[in-house]
């Protein structure tokens, strides 16, 4: 079938809720892709930060066939003999004691969300049900009901109420903000050390070090939210790590499997993830096999492979070519390592009409509130092909 087949039948039968670019992928390797025409793109999206290993990594595919002949899920009813491992290699990893298994990204932020409050009832001592989480304007921490309570986004969120209680929101980057909004109920801070969705915000810098500083002071559980900043995207395996900063509670996701597989994981001390008893919280894939098979190989490549200094040194270079373009219609460049936001203009006509552009260049992106280009290409990208990228986006932008 070709492509403009596949798009009516999914725009039949599938609930609409992307409204993708016009491009039928069918195959991907490293940084490539190609569609159902057999056309060749630059995949500048990762899926979200989710293919930092670059596409169908043979190291990932070797380990998910030998897993795959072998056990898949036993459910955590049973034990089986390589979460132990997993468990044991993402808490030495991260330099923390204790890690809860999840699948997608929402479901790690939804653990942390109930850790803090359990947390909260059972050692700060605040009183049942009146726990409080403060949050950032611009944040997008997943999609569940709960989450979108406290998102700021109104496609996000209206039409899903009634929402849930106990989220304070303040602005992104301010300390005193933050300190005024603590009180005797607060149980935790939940962050994105950079703002994915918001179009790739970072913090002024210190800003992540002063809030670590106040929740500390207050006995509140600093939770940053890596799903996307995490794993080596911005040339740190924690984008914390940028500020001196180490989380009370960090979630990760997306690039945990490389794209193979959906794993995620929520990791603290034992104080805050022992208030879990059994049966108290789980998932019937969470820690699975499979799962953990996928995720010691992926972590293994980012190590083995130096990706996380090939985002820097990469990343650095990105920046100061894309800074040299001098583009009319770019008023910004923003982001870390191989995670960059490109800030249109107001007038240049939205980051929608400059992905389409790149489409016809070669190069998939995604825009994202309107005059943002977010670029995000698997670490795994050389300089040869980060020029190749970059001869494009001249073109377009220049
Ligand atoms: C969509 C956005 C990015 C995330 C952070 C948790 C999650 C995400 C910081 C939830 C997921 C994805 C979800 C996907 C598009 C994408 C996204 F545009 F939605 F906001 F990356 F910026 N924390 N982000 O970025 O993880 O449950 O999806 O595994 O929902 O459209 P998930």
């Amino acid at each position: 079938m070709d492509a403009q087949q596949l798009i009516s039948m999914e725009e039949k039968y599938g609930a609409r809720n992307y409204h993708p670019l016009d491009v039928v992928i069918e195959k991907g390797k490293g940084v490539w892709v190609w569609d159902v025409e057999g056309k060749k793109y630059m995949d500048c999206l990762a899926a979200y930060s989710a293919v930092n290993q670059g596409h169908c990594h043979p190291r990932l595919i070797e380990a998910m066939q030998k897993q795959a002949e072998k056990l898949t899920l036993t459910s955590r009813a049973f034990r089986n003999n390589l979460w132990p491992l997993f468990a044991k290699e993402l808490c030495e990893l991260l330099d923390y004691e204790m890690v809860l298994p999840m699948n997608s990204g929402a479901e790690a932020v939804e653990t942390a969300i109930k850790a803090a409050r359990k947390w909260g009832y059972k050692v700060k001592g605040v009183e049942q049900n009146q726990a409080e989480i403060i949050v950032c304007n611009g944040n997008f921490h997943g999609r569940t009901t709960t989450i979108v309570s406290f998102a700021d986004d109104p496609s996000s969120y209206e039409h899903y109420g009634p929402y849930t209680p106990g989220f304070k929101i303040i602005e992104y980057g301010d300390a005193e903000a933050l300190e005024k909004a603590i009180g005797k109920n607060t149980v935790a801070f939940l962050i994105e050390p950079i703002q994915g969705e918001a179009g790739v915000v970072v913090p002024p810098a210190g800003f992540l070090k002063k809030a670590a500083e106040i929740c500390h002071q207050n006995r509140v559980l600093l939770i940053c939210d890596e799903i996307q900043s995490g794993l080596g995207r911005t040339g740190k395996m924690l984008a914390s790590e940028h500020e001196g900063v180490k989380p009370d509670m960090v979630t990760i996701g997306k690039a945990l499997s490389g794209g193979m597989y959906p794993v995620s994981a929520t990791l603290a001390g034992s104080d805050i993830l022992g208030v879990f008893e059994p049966g108290s919280h789980g998932s019937t894939y969470g820690g699975n096999p499979m799962a953990c098979a996928v995720a010691r190989e992926a972590i293994k490549i980012l190590v083995e492979e130096n990706l996380l200094d090939n985002a820097a040194t990469l990343g650095e270079y990105a920046f100061k070519e894309l800074r040299a373009m001098k583009s009319p219609h770019v008023e910004q460049v923003r982001g870390k390592g191989l995670w960059i936001g490109i800030v249109l203009n107001e007038n240049a006509g939205g980051a929608r009409k400059f992905c389409k552009a790149l489409q016809h260049q070669g190069i998939l992106a995604k825009d994202t509130h309107e005059n943002t280009i977010r670029l995000a290409p698997p670490l795994v990208i050389n300089k040869e092909e980060l020029d190749w990228a970059l001869e494009r986006l001249e073109n377009v932008l220049g």
